[in-house]
């Protein structure tokens, strides 16, 4: 007899009705080929969404899972803020000119069901505040279209035990995450610094954007593409979110989070997806904060814009651009995946985003006559799941006349005040010291095509077995390997933050190499190798770590570890 997860990955390849409905261009599904939209748009008429803050509830009495995880928490958990998500199908607009497309979305409670929104609430969090957030799945059981409504929620980039970062499946042994239509799950998403229970809490390590999205076994992809995901922002004495104190960066409604992503859209509004795409699915629009080719006006100042790439499987080479796709302006780079950098680096033309990382970018618009348009134009070329032409040290280009505008400025109105700053120093990171890396567990991990899916270590994901069993507070050295053939895979970890000893043995880039970042996805082009430094601690328990290509991931790119006691 089939179990659940043989008998949905049969259905979602076709095997039952339902997915007729998902092709609204009846069989064979079009050629993923992203330069023949199913629907041309009229580019920036519509201005970009912000996803606004989930609203603080009472707090209510949580699951006996979270309530125990609480308690061990002690007076912290008197911090505890608490909220409420529903996971939806709803109707949304994602272009002024298209039908509304049947999305799957996360919405506060306290947001009306007719919400135009379409990205998940964006958290705003201080360091040391522990949120606990009541999921509930009420998703239809007999949905249309693809996807799989068993829900559970990864916590990306978060420091946090296993239990509350979206294990991918229900599984012996494990407590019950995975939620069905008619069922709810408590988070507890606690935000303590790294070796706090140890008595030595790591502030270097504290995280900036983060963001969270679904996580099911073999089904992340088409969750995601429906709409599963959303920001988490997190706070501290240095990073204030007050241009007037700590670091002074852009803040308030002058710090922006930019979530990218590419989706195939059909004239009718709804959405396309090949779920027997194993190379990595491509659109053939691209959408911020759930918008298509939005704009922006912006005053004539500095910003903060916290891009994250959350596509499924494209990658993005960006500038700050005219209409020509020329003179493109200058990026200061603050942050990656893993929080803010050591020191800014400034004045670079083009920041590179594989699946999943996050660059933080200040851009600085006085200079800018209003009226001006700008433009976040993409020259990464790409045109299949594979990644991009070239390799990690040169990605290839699209022609300037070809590159990709995904979203305007207009710069407007006349010189403001500003006193935000762009530092030359952000957050302090000691890079690891010797006698850990000399005293470090070594692990080798590649990553490669199998039998036309995807292996890590020649072997297929097993949920029910660890691959590694790394003990809590010891450090450890794993080495991830792409075993070639042109594929590009950005490794995910979960759990704790790298540190990038090498890339190619050769020290890191500045985006990269410990001591200045600390980072939660590798992005690997063929044949590459990255050492990364890594001490799980305060925490044991399950987890995963995956190429975040989503294809590669649901097509059995991911390795379980379990987090031991020592
Ligand atoms: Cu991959």
């Amino acid at each position: 007899m089939l179990d659940r997860r043989q008998a949905m990955r049969l259905a979602a390849l076709g095997g039952i009705a339902p997915l007729a409905h998902a092709n609204p261009l009846n069989c064979p599904f079009p050629d993923n080929d992203d330069d023949q939209p199913l629907v041309r748009l009229t580019p920036f008429i519509q201005p970009l969404p912000f996803p606004p803050p989930p609203t603080q509830v009472a707090p209510f009495r949580p699951s006996a899972l979270c309530e125990q995880h609480l308690t061990e928490m002690g007076s912290v958990a008197s911090k505890a803020q608490f909220c409420e998500i529903v996971e939806e199908e709803a109707l949304v607009s994602l272009h002024p000119e298209l039908p509304q497309t049947p999305v799957w979305r996360y919405r506060d409670t306290s947001v009306p069901e007719d919400s135009p929104i379409l990205a998940g609430p964006t958290f705003v969090v201080r360091m040391g505040n522990p949120q606990v957030v009541r999921f509930l799945n009420r998703l239809p059981s007999d949905h249309i279209g693809f996807g799989v409504p068993h829900l559970t929620t990864h916590f990306h980039g978060g420091h946090m035990a296993p239990v509350f970062d979206g294990f991918p499946e229900n599984v012996p042994g494990v407590p019950h995450v995975v939620r069905e239509p008619g069922e709810d799950f408590d988070y507890l998403w606690a935000q303590q610094d790294v070796g706090f229970s140890t008595g030595n809490p790591d502030p270097d390590e504290r995280p900036s954007t983060q963001w969270y999205h679904d996580h099911l076994l073999d089904f992340t992809g088409p969750n995601v593409m429906r709409g599963l995901a959303g920001f988490y922002l997190i706070f501290d004495e240095l990073d204030t979110g007050n241009e007037m104190t700590g670091l002074r960066l852009p803040s308030g409604p002058f710090d922006i989070p930019l979530v990218i992503q590419d989706k195939r859209i059909a004239p009718d509004g709804t959405m396309v997806y090949q779920p027997g795409d194993f190379d990595g699915f491509l659109g053939d629009q691209m959408l911020v904060n759930g918008a298509i080719d939005p704009f922006l006006e912006v005053k004539r100042r500095k910003y903060r814009f916290r891009v994250l790439n959350g596509s499924n499987a494209r990658m993005y080479k960006l500038r700050i651009t005219d209409e020509n796709n020329r003179n493109p302006k200058p990026i200061h780079v603050i942050a990656t995946d893993g929080g803010l950098l050591a020191q800014t680096y400034r004045n670079r033309r083009t920041i590179f985003l594989g699946m999943a990382e996050r660059a933080e970018i200040i851009i600085d618009f006085s200079k800018f006559a209003p009226g001006t348009e700008l433009y976040l134009t993409n020259f990464c070329s790409q045109d299949s799941g594979r990644g991009p032409d070239g390799d990690f040290e040169e990605v290839k280009e699209v022609d300037k006349d070809d590159a990709r505008k995904i979203m305007k400025f207009v710069v407007t109105g006349g010189a403001v005040r500003d006193r935000s700053q762009i530092p030359k120093k952000l957050r302090p990171l000691r890079p690891v010291p010797k006698d850990a890396i000399d005293a470090a567990v070594h692990r080798h991990f590649e990553f490669e095509r199998k039998g036309g899916a995807w292996a890590v270590n020649g072997e297929f994901i097993d949920i029910e077995h660890p691959s590694a069993r790394p003990k809590k507070g010891k450090p450890e050295i794993w080495h991830f390997e792409n075993g070639g053939g042109g594929w590009w895979h950005p490794i995910h970890v979960h759990i704790e933050l790298g540190r990038m000893l090498s890339r190619n043995g050769a020290r890191p880039g500045p985006l990269e190499r410990d001591g200045n970042a600390k980072k939660d996805t590798f992005n690997l082009s063929g044949g590459d190798e990255v050492e990364v430094f890594f001490n799980f601690r305060d925490f044991t328990g399950p987890s995963v770590f995956h190429c975040h290509n989503i294809e590669h991931e649901d097509h059995f790119m991911m390795a379980r570890f379990d987090i031991e006691d020592c």
